[in-house]
């Protein structure tokens, strides 16, 4: 059973930037259209048995239509081709109210063929399917859509998790218990599990996130374990997609990540979706890496007050050709007085074949110098203090030969008292 596996498509994640003036598209909404086209194609040319959507097709659950249109185009090359597809619903795509509809809703409400839209838990049958092949679907779980949450307290939140994870636990037995055991079983969830690894700037957004275990979904009845949510692709059963294709664990737990970086915390990932080969008790994955992915650049740079900064920012820069077509942020953190030797326009200049340049500068915050615990200002003399006072002030033109004496000076007078 060969099974295609992507998540977290997020196509219109970025519409800021220029557009297309052919088709009206924003280019980096292309980026992503593009990967998206991509794993089409494959399931299409490589005849893959079914499709899996693990969640978070659109930015959020209020896509333009133009967006839609882009999506709904994909989604149907599959349903004429007539491949089994599910599109599970991910936080994104998911109102918090449970009257309101989900962005993937209308192909459930036209009823198009081969396309499921799982935005329950429930186990899709091989007779539903028309496959030899279980899917047990779980899409991203709201706390505020729970009953549980209805009778919690606020401040219970750690014992609604509990009683979640005990439901999702309970739950995934259920149709474990009553599958056929003679065809594999898929798990298809938007969820984060506990101990996955994220890219550098995401820990905050998964601190509050509903987690559930490893465990749970490291089931040995389990042939496969299809996720998202999380955009960094990796095995938690085995090793990750850079590594050699060591045997993997069974069964393996794969978020692929998304198919395009969505910001600058995934610059190093590389991006991919997944075909596996799913058996009862045995199973094959192979990483597809998307090549064509807009790279991301980000530089931060001290600046070093004895040097030029223009000259320290420059050097610190990729090369042009490096620059060629990515999204680059460069950050440059400056000392007192040096802001303006930044010579701009010979950065611009360097990242002029960029697709994107944000250029941001920050004043390098004064460090405030304390006192030892033993120092004591009434204990120092007004010298002292304005010595004191002139090392935090390195960075001033002034002369402190010169202006210590001129303070002597006054203070000299100050002690003779008035002359007047
Ligand atoms: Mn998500």
């Amino acid at each position: 059973m060969k099974i295609v596996h992507f998540a977290d498509a997020h196509i219109d994640i970025s519409q800021s930037g220029k557009v297309d003036p052919i088709t009206g598209i924003p280019l980096r909404v292309q980026d992503f259209l593009r990967s998206l086209d991509v794993i089409v194609d494959t399931a299409i040319t490589e005849k893959a048995d079914l499709v899996l959507f693990a969640g978070d097709a659109y930015r959020d659950r209020t896509p333009l239509p133009t967006y839609q249109r882009e999506w709904e185009k994909r989604v149907l090359r599959l349903s004429q081709a007539k491949i089994p597809t599910i599109l599970l619903t991910g936080n994104h795509d998911m109102p918090k109210s449970s009257t309101k509809a989900h962005a993937l809703e209308e192909f459930e409400t036209l009823q198009i063929p081969y396309i499921h839209i799982a935005s329950k838990v429930k186990m899709l049958t091989p007779h539903e399917l028309g496959l030899p092949i279980q899917v047990i679907t779980l899409p991203w779980l709201y706390r505020s859509r729970t009953d549980m949450y209805r009778q919690t307290t606020p401040n219970a939140l750690n014992d609604l998790d509990a009683q979640m994870e005990d439901a999702v636990s309970e739950v995934l037995n259920s149709f474990l218990t009553r599958r056929d055991e003679a065809l594999p079983t898929i798990l298809l969830a938007h969820a984060a599990i506990t101990g996955a690894s994220i890219g550098d700037e995401r820990e905050l957004m998964l601190g509050g996130d509903f987690q559930l275990p490893p465990g749970l979904v490291k089931d040995p009845r389990l042939d496969y374990v299809a996720l998202g949510h999380i955009h960094k692709a990796q095995n938690l059963n085995g090793p990750g997609p850079d590594q050699d294709n060591r045997a993997n664990n069974h069964p393996p737990v794969i978020y692929p990540g998304s198919i395009e970086r969505v910001n600058f915390g995934e610059r190093s990932d590389a991006k991919y979706f997944v075909i596996a080969d799913v058996g009862v008790g045995v199973t094959n994955i192979e990483w597809r890496k998307l090549v064509n992915v807009r790279p991301f650049i980000k530089c931060v740079i001290k600046i070093d007050p004895a040097t030029h900064p223009t000259d320290q920012i420059l050097a610190n820069l990729p090369p042009r050709e490096e620059i060629n077509g990515a999204v680059v942020h460069i950050h440059v953190d400056f000392p007192p007085g040096t802001q303006g030797g930044i010579d701009e326009g010979r950065v611009i200049d360097h990242c002029s074949n960029a697709f994107d340049l944000r250029f941001t500068t920050r004043m390098q915050r004064e460090v405030r110098s304390r006192l030892a615990q033993d120092e004591n200002t009434t204990a120092m003399s007004d010298l002292d203090l304005f010595g004191r006072y002139l090392d935090e002030h390195k960075n001033t033109a002034y002369d402190r030969e010169k202006l210590t004496n001129l303070a002597m000076t006054i203070l000299a007078g100050d002690a003779g008292g008035d002359a007047e």
